[in-house]
């Protein structure tokens, strides 16, 4: 985009906002709800075309949150008194519904503008305002920008020879097709063993004639323990909801309930220790990740006791001694909970079946794409669907595939090009008045969505009343603190296990991405910074 392009074009439809917010999840329609009951004129854009961000585009069969209610929902109660999720984690289609409620709880669509992707936005030095262009040719005017795109808006295909030539239907999981695909009877191929493929290989496992699953890393994936809500459960769970809320909101997991034990896993006797895994491990979902002992996530020592627990667990419902050592190797293919865990359900009975092949693509390395299959170092394996579930440029996609560019006319992408840079995760030096929710170098991934548009958010509508308030129309980061902010995040990392894996946490799973710790791993800890920064009149920022 050129200047010419942006500059005001007379005639053309210019819509004059205090903020354009982009992306209708959980924290864009959070900033809608909060900021126009501020008083401010604010409208959203998604490029999709229903509500839910990443429920709208993750519809692949399968498809379900790793985040158990209430935790996953708004604390708002006139939004969960009367919504009753069915399961405990709710799949994509529950997910979807919610939005629905929510939107006719707050009355929000009528301000959002779906099927309208965000194509470019540049900051109008003289003006003080963002200049927006749209996918529907619209440019629209705002004084404040606010991506709220979630971390994963942009997915990842590998480059794999001969890709396009393949002759079925070949979808990314984050691109599936809306009215669904049939994998009946089909011979079905899975690329990728993250979140998403684990939960496309349980459901695909059972309707495909054939399913060949190609595993580049195994996934250390921990029970789900899904259970259905039923009326009593929920009521019961109801009484709790305003407490549980108020933990959630001052937890450093994001989770009112998931709270590791202060001592170590190496200062306790075998028998505690196994008391305190298992006792996670029946609750299910992230409590064996969070929720064990203090220095799980930081002493290798006591990591390789939790990966020692897990594998036990695991091996013992895998038949075949060869599948046992590809899913759930005896040592760690990396330590354990450095990459995100997924959930499972039945994922490891999966490789039981006499249908299912799994393929080490380390040993065998995929070869190309043909129009019939994938082609290893072995053979072709041949299929009727190939399902790529190689995850997101996460994070950072969702910033640098738009073109956005700051006061001095350079886009994010080229400002990023040597790592990101960011003051709390929220502004970027020479880009003012955009502020990023759920972005890089904030908690983000550590953080669950809805907790997080609630907390950040918070601290976002505060600053935008704040500088309103105090007459100024300027806000942006300072280069030192930005430093500051990325040193203590490259701090941070280095304490941790975090960096001993290639992981999309590091940025690592992109081939050339800077290699660095792309989120905030503790939320309280994060937030009491923002807040500290705030009362003491937005240190780290330059209001004007
Ligand atoms: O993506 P991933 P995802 N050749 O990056 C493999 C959220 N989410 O979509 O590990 C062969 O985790 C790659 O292998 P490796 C959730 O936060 C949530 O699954 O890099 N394989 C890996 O196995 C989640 O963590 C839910 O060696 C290649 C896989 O592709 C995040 O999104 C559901 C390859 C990518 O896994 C991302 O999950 C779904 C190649 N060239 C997603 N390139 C919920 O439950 C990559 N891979 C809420």
């Amino acid at each position: 985009m050129s200047a010419t392009d942006t500059e005001f074009a007379p005639g053309k439809d210019v819509e004059v906002l205090d903020a354009l917010i982009i992306g209708a999840g959980f924290n864009g329609l959070y900033q809608l709800y909060r900021l126009r009951e501020q008083g401010f004129s604010v409208r959203v854009f998604d490029a999709g075309a229903d509500l839910g961000g990443i429920w709208y585009w993750n519809c692949y069969p399968g498809a379900r949150v790793d985040s158990h209610v209430p935790n996953y929902e708004f604390s708002m109660e006139e939004v969960w008194r009367d919504w009753n999720w069915t399961e405990r984690f709710p799949g994509w289609d529950e997910l979807r519904r919610y939005f629905h409620h929510v939107d006719k709880k707050l009355n929000l669509s009528g301000d959002v503008q779906l099927n309208t992707r965000v194509t470019a936005a540049e900051f109008d030095a003289q003006r003080g305002e963002w200049l927006v262009r749209s996918s529907d040719g619209r440019q629209t005017r705002a004084r404040f920008l606010i991506p709220c795109m979630g971390f994963a808006a942009k997915a990842y295909l590998p480059d794999f020879p001969g890709l396009e030539t393949f002759a079925g239907p070949c979808y990314h999981t984050a691109r599936w097709p809306q009215d669904g695909l049939d994998m009946t009877g089909r011979r079905v191929g899975v690329i990728g063993t993250g979140a998403s493929g684990v939960q496309v290989i349980q459901e695909a496992g059972k309707v495909a004639s054939r399913l060949t699953v190609f595993q580049r890393t195994p996934m250390i994936a921990l029970a789900m323990q899904q259970r259905r809500l039923d009326a009593q459960t929920r009521r019961e769970m109801k009484k709790h909801y305003p407490e549980w809320f108020r933990q959630r909101a001052a937890s450093s997991s994001s989770f009112f309930d998931v709270v590791a034990d202060k001592r170590s896993a190496l200062e306790v006797s075998e028998e505690e220790r196994f008391e305190v895994f298992e006792a996670a491990w029946q609750k299910g979902g992230f409590h064996f990740w969070a929720g064990t002992f203090r220095d799980v996530l930081d002493n290798e020592a006591a990591n390789l006791l939790a990966y020692e627990f897990w594998r036990d667990k695991t091996r013992a419902r895998i038949k075949d001694r060869q599948t046992a050592d590809k899913l759930a190797p005896m040592q760690p293919p990396h330590p354990f909970g450095t990459k995100r865990p997924s959930l499972e359900q039945w994922y490891y009975e999966v490789f039981n079946q006499d249908n299912v092949t799994l393929v080490d693509v380390r040993e065998q390395p995929i070869q190309e794409i043909t129009a019939t299959g994938v082609r290893t170092a072995e053979r072709l394996h041949e299929l009727d669907v190939l399902v790529l579930a190689t995850g997101f440029d996460s994070s950072t996609g969702g910033f640098t595939q738009i073109d956005i560019r700051g006061s001095k006319g350079t886009t994010l992408k080229e400002t990023w090009v040597e790592g990101v840079r960011t003051q709390l995760g929220m502004a970027v030096p020479g880009f003012p008045n955009l502020l990023m929710l759920y972005g890089p170098q904030s908690p983000t991934a550590f953080c669950n969505g809805p907790t997080c548009a609630e907390v950040q958010g918070d601290w976002v509508v505060d600053c935008l009343c704040y500088l309103r308030e105090h007459q100024c129309s300027r806000i942006e980061a300072t280069e030192d603190a930005a430093e500051i902010w990325c040193r203590r995040i490259d701090e941070i990392a280095e304490q941790s296990l975090l960096p001993l894996a290639d992981s999309w946490y590091m940025g690592a799973n992109i081939p050339g991405k800077h290699r660095q710790l792309l989120y905030y791993p503790d939320v309280q800890e994060y937030m009491t910074q923002c807040r500290d920064s705030a009362a003491a009149g937005y240190v780290g920022f330059e209001l004007r």
